[in-house]
């Protein structure tokens, strides 16, 4: 009997987790003009739909809807000519399909684990115990704690310095991943680069001519719930937000104090809700206290999120370019191209250009929060989706066969920024 239950759980676990999405379909949306954009994205915003790309002429959209939203979803766009297609009939299936790919990559790679293993995507306490295994072995090399999230989880940090940043002239690279918690391949840039500068080192000049912050989980409540409950989940955990928690949950990447609630959503039920204040979220707070302690410093300043293949800067909330824009747009122009040169080739090239100008408006980000206190190269790197002959896996869904190609690539672009910082930089004077 105890074994029967026992199976009855495990089974649970494996084919129930997923349970919440089942049903849901993703939606290929193709606009032919601005107009149009603007009615999906009302809609969007009507049904409280998981937009995953934003529809403009000439990009296609893609957005997920739940099974009982999808008649109405699809009627709206029949009557305003609005040509769409379903690109995953059930989400649920995909979902189990990268739980299978990841398992077995991991089940392989276990067996030769002489580094770090690409082959899949850690938990939380994975990451964990190997960021204090790192600081154990490696003189050089330090865990530091920089806040706590909603539920407690300490949020750390790596500081890689050759001169326990003692060196005042010495610039420093900032990169964080997993603000956004679904957006699980970016905890892939920030692995590979900790591996490139503290286990496989090729590079020494960027060892010694810079020190290296790095925060490869931001967001540890909405990261752990990604792999619990639900693997779409944007926003931190934050609870109490209105009367018997219905919607929960603040969205990291509009919560910051530059232009906040200026172009982010109030709706606390909403995917981009901006939280009842700025800075009103620890893991926010944890990252502009790391900022305020090395802000004379700090060079480059890196968020990495997915997807899209872009290096976005601000300002996200008005699309104003600041003045030192054509710098900005340099050295992302030098970033992207050394990414494109080591991307796979059934990938788009890297777009490069402002937030709202690229993207769509956006308030209260990181990485224009970094730049209001003073970092002069400030970016969100959107990771590419991984395209493959049969697009099996794709947006936010991790095929682990793309895991090491995007640590590989991505460091391409962070290598470029972080040697233009090195013949460049001059720290402030305080
Ligand atoms: O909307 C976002 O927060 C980012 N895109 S994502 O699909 N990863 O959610 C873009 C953020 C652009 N940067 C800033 N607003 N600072
Ligand atoms: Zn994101």
């Amino acid at each position: 009997m105890r074994s029967f239950i026992i199976f009855c759980l495990s089974f649970y676990v494996v084919f129930a987790k997923h349970e919440i999405y089942d049903g849901h379909a993703l939606y290929d949306i193709n606009v032919k003009t601005i107009d149009e954009g603007r009615v999906v994205n009302d809609l969007e915003n009507e049904l409280l739909l998981d937009v995953w790309t934003h529809a403009v002429p000439g990009r296609a959209g893609q957005v997920l809807v739940p099974k009982v939203k999808r008649k109405i979803f699809e009627n709206a766009l029949k009557g305003a000519g609005v040509e769409y297609n379903v690109q995953v009939e059930n989400i649920k299936d995909q979902l189990e399909l990268e739980d299978q790919k990841l398992a077995a990559a991991a089940a392989r790679s276990s067996r030769n684990s002489s580094r770090f293993s690409f082959d899949y995507i850690p938990t939380y306490e994975e990451v964990d115990a190997y960021l204090e295994d790192l600081a154990r072995r490696y003189e050089h090399v330090r865990v530091h704690v920089a806040g706590t999230s909603v539920q407690g989880r300490p949020i750390k940090y790596l500081a890689v310095s050759t001169t326990n940043f003692q060196n005042f002239r010495k610039p420093i690279v900032v990169m964080q991943s997993l603000l956004h918690s679904r957006e699980w391949v970016s905890l892939a840039a920030t692995l590979y680069a900790i591996e490139k500068l503290v286990v496989d080192v090729t590079e020494s000049d960027l060892l010694e001519n810079l020190d290296w912050i790095i925060i490869p989980v931001v967001n540890p409540d909405g990261y752990t719930w990604t792999h619990s409950n639900a693997r779409f989940w944007r926003k931190n955990r934050r609870t109490g937000l209105m009367a018997g928690d219905f919607c929960i949950g603040v969205d990291l990447n509009r919560n910051f104090n530059s232009q906040w609630s200026t172009a982010s959503s109030s709706n606390v039920c909403a995917d981009d809700f901006h939280g009842p204040g700025a800075m009103s979220e620890p893991e926010t707070r944890a990252i502009a206290n790391l900022l305020a302690t090395f802000t004379t410093r700090i060079a480059l300043f890196f968020d990495i999120h997915s997807f899209g293949s872009m290096i976005l800067y601000g300002w996200g909330g008005n699309g104003v370019l600041p003045p030192h824009a054509l710098t900005l747009n340099l050295v992302a122009v030098r970033m992207a191209q050394a990414i494109d040169a080591a991307k796979l080739p059934t990938n788009p090239n890297y777009v490069v250009g402002n937030i709202a100008h690229v993207l769509y408006f956006a308030s209260g980000g990181a990485s224009d929060f970094a730049m209001l206190t003073g970092v002069q190269l400030s970016y969100t790197y959107e990771l590419p989706a991984w395209r493959n002959h049969n697009w099996s896996l794709n947006g936010f869904l991790v095929d682990p066969d793309f895991i090491e190609q995007a640590g590989v690539e991505t460091w391409e672009g962070i290598k470029a920024g972080a040697r233009y910082a090195i013949g460049n930089f001059r720290a402030k004077d305080v």
